[in-house]
């Protein structure tokens, strides 16, 4: 399991779960000082960071992309999957090409957090879950040309009542003909929704391809109450190869929070 580290470019995201703000090369300075592997980039447009100065960014601070967020979609245009209208749906999906391409270039995998969407009273729970799986099957096979899945986050339910926990994930992933899909676990969501972590992850299995490394609280892990030692066991137990990407808040601030997570992450995986 590798660690990693958020950037967020996005203004409207501002007071968002992000450790590092505003400044691409500062953060990679940072996240290399500190000994991360990669970062996730949560960028407001495709065409925000330029690619070649990504490259020699990522190359120069021997960092990997981890993965792209797709969210600015939702708070910057106000685009989701589950829209009741036809044409918006396909500008969500257009967006969420565009985000693919910009991580694919980079070998890294686009996310589908809060671009899901909800049911409500222009479109109802059905409807709203087979647009969804509708965009799925569509958008993952579009990120398989870069040889990188599309992952899928489950969110607690103030956020979505798409998917909540990630059992409800596998049967999702699984009612699709793409296998193209992968899970993110995301830390903070399922404190609020599973029963237990660890069981969770174990129910998710191979389906797991990414993790949000977060306390409860949504701070930086060890802020919080989470009991990381087991949810890393399961992890473990799963053969989870991937990233710990520290999604949380830059509390008390960005650079104390990196170090914080980094520090965690190092405890938990000795
Ligand atoms: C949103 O709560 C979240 O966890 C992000 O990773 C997805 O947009
Ligand atoms: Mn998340």
């Amino acid at each position: 399991m590798q660690s990693c580290v958020t950037v967020s470019l996005v203004e409207e995201a501002r007071g968002g779960p992000f450790i590092f703000w505003d400044d691409l090369p500062a953060a990679c300075r940072k996240a290399q000082g500190l000994g991360y592997d990669a970062i996730e980039i949560f960028a407001p447009a495709a065409d925000t960071v330029d690619p070649q100065l990504l490259t020699n960014l990522l190359a120069d601070h021997e960092l990997k992309l981890a993965a792209v967020g797709t969210g600015a979609g939702w708070v910057k245009h106000r685009l989701q999957l589950a829209a009741s209208d036809a044409s918006d749906r396909a500008k969500a999906q257009d967006f969420i090409k565009t985000i693919i391409d910009f991580g694919g270039g980079h070998g890294a995998a686009a996310i589908i957090g809060s671009m899901q969407g909800s049911s409500g009273p222009e479109v109802d729970s059905a409807t709203a879950r087979g647009y969804l799986s509708d965009a799925l099957e569509k958008l993952g096979e579009y990120a398989s040309q870069y040889n990188v899945p599309l992952i899928y986050e489950p969110l607690n339910r103030y956020e979505t009542n798409q998917v909540n926990t990630v059992a409800d994930g596998v049967k999702l992933l699984n009612s699709l003909s793409t296998d193209n899909v992968k899970l993110l676990a995301d830390l903070f969501h399922m404190n609020i929704e599973e029963q237990g972590i660890a069981a969770a992850l174990c129910v998710g299995g191979s389906h797991i391809g990414h993790v949000h490394f977060v306390d409860s609280n949504r701070r930086p892990v060890g802020c919080g109450h989470l009991d990381i030692g087991p949810i890393i066991a399961a992890l473990r137990e799963i053969k989870y190869e991937g990233y710990l990407s520290a999604e949380a808040l830059p509390y008390p601030d960005s650079d104390a929070a990196a170090e914080q997570t980094i520090k965690a992450y190092r405890a938990a995986i000795a």
